[in-house]
This record gives structure tokens, C-alpha cells and sequence, in this order.
């Protein structure tokens, strides 16, 4: 996908703040933070969503989210981590390449969910 910001970010045609890479997957820090720490992990190759990520890319991606969630609440300094995903416009998809939010929380944080 030539015009996708995400398929410009692994082929590192656009900066972004890494925290982990492997053959499968990439995470970096979100640029519209909903708290300091705000990592997304994405697949490298371009799935649109949900509904076209294969079993093998799905647990590629959940395993990279597991280890940047401990990191991230490791070097935030928060006390909670939540995670989301969105699909579609209705689900309040705005990057229509898959992609996982680990947002660090703090008590009483003023973030929905
Ligand atoms: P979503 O709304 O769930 O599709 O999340 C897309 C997120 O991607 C949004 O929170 C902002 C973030 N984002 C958009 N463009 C860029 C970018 O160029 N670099 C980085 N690091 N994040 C981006």
C-alpha cells in the first residue's frame, strides 16, 4: 500500500518512535498519545483490519503486544495498561492498517474505558 502511513513507517519512509521490531510486527509510540507510553503494535504487511489478518500474523501481533504491555508499564510508570482496537469507521478506525493500542493508565485518569 504505497499511501498508508503505517506501510510508509515499516518500510521507514516516515520517522516514528520505535520500541520493538521483529520479522512480523512493529511498535512504536503513538504521535496522538492518550497518555505518555502510548505504543502501537501493528503487522508489518498490510491488513486492513481485523477480518484479513491471518491466524499466524494475529498471534505474531499478540505476542509482540504482550511483551511491549510489560515494558511499557515497566518504563511508564503506570499502573494499569489498557488495550484496544478499532475496526471501521463506526468501530473508530482512523489508520485502516491493523493495529493494537496498549494506552498506560493511571487511577482516575480521565481516559473512556
Ligand atoms: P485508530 O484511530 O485506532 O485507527 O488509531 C490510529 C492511531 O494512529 C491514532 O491514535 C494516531 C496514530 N497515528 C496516525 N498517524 C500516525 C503517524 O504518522 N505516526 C504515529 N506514530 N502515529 C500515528
Amino acid at each position: 500500500m504505497d499511501d498508508c502511513v503505517f506501510c510508509r513507517i515499516v518500510r521507514g519512509e516516515l520517522p516514528a518512535s520505535k520500541v520493538y521490531e521483529d520479522e512480523h510486527t512493529l511498535a512504536f509510540l503513538n504521535i496522538m498519545a492518550g497518555s505518555p507510553g502510548h505504543t502501537l503494535v501493528i503487522a508489518k504487511p498490510h491488513r486492513e483490519n481485523i477480518y484479513t489478518l491471518e491466524d499466524e500474523l494475529a498471534e505474531a501481533v499478540m505476542r509482540t503486544t504482550t511483551r511491549v504491555a510489560k515494558a511499557v508499564r515497566q518504563a511508564a510508570g503506570c499502573e494499569g495498561v489498557t488495550l484496544f482496537q478499532a475496526n471501521e469507521v463506526a468501530g473508530g478506525q482512523t489508520v485502516f492498517h491493523f493495529h493494537l493500542h496498549v494506552l498506560p493508565r493511571t487511577p482516575g485518569d480521565s481516559l473512556p474505558g
